[in-house]
């Protein structure tokens, strides 16, 4: 469908699960995919007050910078019983405090009851000079009391997705990025392309 796309995100993690998703969607979707840093660094301040804003600025920037089609991920997990932080601050609320993203939230949650949560993700897809598309996708389950596995990356460690029994951290690959929330927006932005 597009000859060239660009992954824009300077995050490694996402882009390794955009390339798979991309790859196991059943048609064309890309012919080749492009790492943002292949085009030159380029530092997106994520000012906006929503995901879908975030996912905007960012996708825009990478395609007033490349002139290709860009497609960027604003996500985050919200945790009930934190009222829903860290939200759209999740990539930066534990490195503030010096912490990995798994050891600022189980001391967070220590002794609380509640683990429900929910990952959100924003994807934006700017074509230039044709159209702009942003859907979002959710994936809901609970936080353990302990960090397991090594897959994935961010909160995956500590995330257990309903139905599972394990945390993102301890599943395959090939099962977080067909139940995740990046999966879930991926799949409306390829039905609004259709
Ligand atoms: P880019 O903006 O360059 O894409 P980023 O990591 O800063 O990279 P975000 O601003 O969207 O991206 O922050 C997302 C954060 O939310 C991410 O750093 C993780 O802490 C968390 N997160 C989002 N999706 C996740 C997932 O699938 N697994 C684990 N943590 C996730």
């Amino acid at each position: 469908m597009f000859p060239e796309l660009v992954i824009a995100t300077s995050n490694e993690g996402k882009y390794k699960e955009f390339c798979e998703i991309i790859h196991a969607s059943c048609e064309n979707f890309a012919d080749r995919i492009i790492f943002a840093p292949e085009i030159s660094r380029l530092i997106v301040e994520e000012s906006g007050h929503s995901y879908a804003e975030n996912s905007l600025l960012k996708a825009r920037a990478w395609s007033q910078k490349s002139g290709l089609p860009c497609i960027a991920d604003d996500s985050g997990l919200e945790v009930d019983a934190l009222d829903g932080a860290p939200g759209i601050f999740s990539a930066r609320t534990a490195r503030e405090k010096g912490l990995s993203e798994s050891e600022w939230l189980l001391s967070r949650l220590d002794g609380v009851e509640n683990r429900k949560a929910r990952f959100t993700a924003a994807l934006c897809l700017c074509v230039p000079e044709k159209f702009t598309l942003i859907t979002e996708g959710y994936c809901y389950g609970k936080i353990s009391t302990i960090a397991r596995g090594s897959n994935g990356f961010g909160y995956d460690p500590v995330f257990l997705p309903d139905g599972y029994g394990k945390t993102f951290a301890e599943l395959p690959g090939t099962v977080k990025n067909n139940i995740s929330h990046r999966a879930d927006a991926f799949r409306k932005i390829s039905l609004l392309l259709k």
